[in-house]
């Protein structure tokens, strides 16, 4: 797959406000942030979509979970928050390279806006 935005991020060819970072997985703050936390959380590895993951990445894909509770836990998130992987063009990704949002520190209400419909 091509390069992205995000292999620069983890590779740190260019600046981002990151906060953790180890072997599997990497977490910065959302250039464009959606609420007062707004935190990316990324595999090392360059999986293009949700829809591209295999058995070999359950390691990495597991680390994303806890990293998103201690960073939560840093942010002082004790009223909740919410985690989205957004996967391809019906989930509106923008950035090819497997992600996972953390957002909190205000209500965020319902998943998705009722006036979309189901
Ligand atoms: P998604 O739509 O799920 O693919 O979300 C992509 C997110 O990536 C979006 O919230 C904005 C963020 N983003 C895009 N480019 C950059 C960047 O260069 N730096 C940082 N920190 N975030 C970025």
């Amino acid at each position: 797959m091509s390069d992205t935005i995000f292999a620069k991020i983890i590779r740190k060819e260019i600046p981002a406000d990151i906060l953790y970072q180890d072997d599997l997985v990497t977490a910065f703050r959302d250039i464009n942030p959606q609420a007062p936390s707004h935190i990316l959380i990324v595999p090392n590895k360059p999986i293009a979509t949700a829809a591209d993951v295999t058995e070999e990445d359950e390691a990495a894909l597991g680390r994303l979970f806890t990293v998103a509770r201690k960073l939560a836990e840093a942010d002082g998130l004790d009223q909740g928050y919410r985690l989205i992987v957004n996967c391809k063009e019906h989930g509106h990704q923008e950035v090819f390279h497997l992600h996972m949002h953390l957002l909190g520190g205000r209500p965020l209400g319902p998943m998705l806006a009722s006036s979309q419909g189901g």
